[in-house]
């Protein structure tokens, strides 16, 4: 199965919007095999988003991200990487659609909840930031069954 890291950014965090995140993605019937709760170091943070390093939001992201409490997991499933990308909606808030995490609950682009890795190379380089291996739990959803034919 796919794997993809996702992150509840800190204004998704500040504004109870953690629950939200998690029941959309449980109820999609993807599987969360790894998660925590942490203030992102600018060390980190710099790594994770690398590769906008050059770009002019870049300090003001950094600065964002490491604001606060942010809320790191690994979601696991068929497709997880487009499927969690489809979850989140569109980058800016203002174009995503209705029914997904930014279309429904976002305004502003450097505000946009969630994060989730856009390719599987990506997914497995920021797994790799943000957990260990022993970080991540191995189990079977019992309705793994009635999800996949
Ligand atoms: P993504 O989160 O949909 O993959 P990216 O283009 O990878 O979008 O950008 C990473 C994050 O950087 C965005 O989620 C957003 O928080 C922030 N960001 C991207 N473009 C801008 C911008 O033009 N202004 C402010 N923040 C931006
Ligand atoms: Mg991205």
């Amino acid at each position: 199965m796919q794997q993809t890291y996702i992150m509840i950014k800190p204004d998704g965090v500040q504004r109870g919007l953690i629950g939200e995140v998690i029941l959309r993605i449980e109820k999609r019937g993807l599987k969360i095999t790894a998660m925590k709760m942490c203030t992102l170091s600018k060390e980190f943070a710099e790594a994770h988003y690398a590769e906008h390093k050059s770009k002019d939001f870049f300090g003001s992201l950094i600065d964002f991200i490491t604001s606060g409490p942010s809320v790191s997991m690994i979601v696991e499933g068929k497709n997880a990487v487009t499927v969690m990308r489809g979850i989140n909606g569109a980058t800016n808030p203002q174009e995503a659609a209705i029914g997904t995490i930014r279309g429904d609950f976002g305004l502003e682009t450097g505000r946009n909840i969630v994060h989730a890795s856009d390719s599987i190379e990506s997914a497995k380089r920021e797994i790799a930031i943000h957990f260990n291996e022993s970080d991540h739990s191995d189990y079977m959803r019992i309705d793994e069954q009635w999800l996949y034919e």
